[in-house]
């Protein structure tokens, strides 16, 4: 059996629903509420332990890292595959997620805090329950980093360095997509997959400066490709459980 524990609009758990979908796998859902500090419960960071989503059970087998959880699903369930067959492809695929989360992620990450607001989850604590909320936070770089969110904000020169990065990233991207349908050639890959939630998410913080497809043609045009795919459609349409 296949369970994820997942949250609705984490971009990682979608990865791991689009994958799901795009193979066509059943999958129990066990949906972790951010908000509600689920993913720091001790029971959940048993499983995770970094304390983050998603994390997959299958059979007992727990996984964790969105990018190696859906490489895993791909390898172990042969069907409708998203890897390359050609080795070098598969590195240049394996080299996209990775930059995909050390770059976009990392930075998308800067600009949704101050974008979507997320200081408001903390700004009613108190000094006590901000110790609280730092002391269970089992990473100690995402403990100094919302210590300092939470405390400083974010500066005018952070947000634009995150943008830059997030800029040499999509650029890189629409200079691969000329000519190509999907970042691997002319079917989808896991790393269109692994990079999909992020675009969306710069499109929901209305960074416009790199949402002008006129700039990016190739990679707009791959854009709207990716939101009609039924699994992309069907991973959104997951929406916060009762
Ligand atoms: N590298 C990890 C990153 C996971 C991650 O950062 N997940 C976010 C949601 S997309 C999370 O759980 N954040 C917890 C928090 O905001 O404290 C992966 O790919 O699975």
């Amino acid at each position: 059996m296949l369970k994820l524990y997942h949250q609705w609009t984490s971009t990682c758990s979608k990865r791991v629903r689009i994958t799901l979908a795009e193979k066509k796998l059943e999958w129990v859902s066990h949906h972790i509420s951010l908000k509600d500090l689920e993913h720091l419960e001790p029971w959940y960071v048993k499983l995770n332990s970094e304390g983050v989503v998603p994390t997959l059970d299958h059979d007992g087998k727990i996984l964790t890292e969105s990018n190696f959880i859906i490489e895993y699903l791909d390898e172990v369930f042969p069907d409708n595959p998203l890897r390359p067959s050609d080795h070098y492809e598969r590195w240049k695929m394996r080299n996209w997620m990775h930059r995909f989360e050390a770059v976009l992620h990392k930075n998308i990450n800067t600009i949704s805090f101050v974008k979507q607001n997320r200081i408001k989850r903390y700004e009613a604590f108190s000094e006590e329950e901000l110790l609280n909320f730092l002391s269970h936070q089992v990473n100690a770089e995402r403990r100094a980093s919302y210590e300092k969110r939470i405390r400083n904000g974010v500066s005018a020169a952070e947000m634009v360095f995150a943008e830059d990065r997030i800029a040499e990233v999509v650029d890189e991207m629409n200079i691969a997509l000329e000519g190509k349908s999907f970042l691997n050639g002319d079917r989808v890959s896991l790393a269109d997959i692994s990079v999909a939630p992020f675009i969306e998410r710069i499109e929901a913080n209305a960074l416009n400066q790199l949402t002008d497809w006129t700039k990016r043609p190739h990679l707009g045009s791959w854009w709207s490709t990716m939101q009609e795919l039924p699994s992309y459609k069907k991973a959104f349409d997951f929406t916060m459980p009762n």
